[in-house]
């Protein structure tokens, strides 16, 4: 809010700050990590992967086998809102295919 006050022609104004944010910053990124789990198949993991994270087939297939042996990987890495539409999405086609596969956030 500014302060009513005289300008230098006389008149009658109001001056204001603006804080101006000059430099854009760098969103913080945040991991999708993928969860292995005894029960959900590979195939449909690299489906996962392939479908909602745009991995092509091999890439997919490594990100999978990395999760089965090593109980967690990152799937992608993305902005905050991005990431967790990311989650919801798994969550929601694994819902569908009624396997538990989890996934989480963790700041990169
Ligand atoms: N461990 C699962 C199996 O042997 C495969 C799997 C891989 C499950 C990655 C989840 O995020 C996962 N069928």
């Amino acid at each position: 809010m500014g302060e009513r006050r005289e300008d230098l022609e006389g008149g009658v104004g109001v001056a204001t700050s603006t804080k101006v944010q000059r430099k854009l910053k760098e969103p913080k990124m945040y991991k999708v990590l993928l969860l292995n789990d005894d029960y959900t198949t590979m195939e449909f993991v690299v489906f996962v992967l392939q479908s909602i994270f745009q991995r092509p087939n091999a890439e997919a297939v490594q990100i999978m086998l990395h999760v089965h042996k090593n109980g967690m990987g990152v799937a992608g890495v993305y902005p905050h809102e991005i990431a967790e539409t990311r989650v919801a999405q798994v969550e929601s086609l694994a819902r569908e295919f009624e396997f538990p596969l989890r996934c989480r956030l963790e700041e990169a």
